[in-house]
């Protein structure tokens, strides 16, 4: 199953957000594989990051990144990587709509509440640096995901 990095920045742990936001996943149906409150170092906020290292905002997101604990969580689900970034809406949330989280809890560009790896490659890459093997649980079964996935429920249909 797809699996998609997802990072409640410090912002939103300071504001008393963690529960309300990761409720929204579990609603949707996708299923939590791993998490965990964590301090950014330096080192892993440059590396996270890499991509903006040339930017004129590096500077200032490494210092937020690493300015307080972060919930690194890593999700499952069918498409999670795409529906994940709709879910959170726009990267500024000027131009996120409402009902998305960066939409209902953020005005602030610099202070936009929750990071999601924007591809499959990106997720694999980031998931990689956060978390060690032994700390994704991807074998769990859930018993709702057959309310969840109409193909679990035709495949249990055929073998009974
Ligand atoms: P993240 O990586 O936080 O999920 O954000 P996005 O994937 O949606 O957007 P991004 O990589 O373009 O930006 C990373 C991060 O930098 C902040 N930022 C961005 C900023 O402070 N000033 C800026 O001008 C831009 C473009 C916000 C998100």
């Amino acid at each position: 199953m797809e699996q998609t990095f997802i990072a409640l920045k410090p912002d939103a742990v300071q504001r008393g957000y963690i529960g309300q936001i990761i409720e929204r996943f579990e609603r949707k149906g996708f299923k939590l594989a791993g998490m965990k409150l964590m301090h950014v170092s330096r080192e892993l906020a440059e590396r996270h990051y890499q991509e903006h290292s040339q930017k004129p905002f590096f500077g200032g997101l490494v210092s937020f990144i690493t300015s307080g604990p972060i919930v690194a969580m890593v999700w499952e689900g069918d498409n999670v990587v795409e529906s994940a970034r709709k879910m959170m809406g726009a990267t500024n949330p000027k131009d996120a709509l409402p009902g998305t989280i960066r939409g209902d809890f953020s005005v602030d560009l610099g202070r936009n509440i929750i990071h999601g790896s924007d591809s499959v490659e990106s997720a694999k890459r980031e998931i990689s640096i956060f978390f060690s093997p032994d700390e994704i649980l991807t074998g769990w079964t859930r018993e709702a995901d057959k309310w969840v996935y109409e193909a679990l429920v035709k495949q249990t249909a055929a073998v009974s």
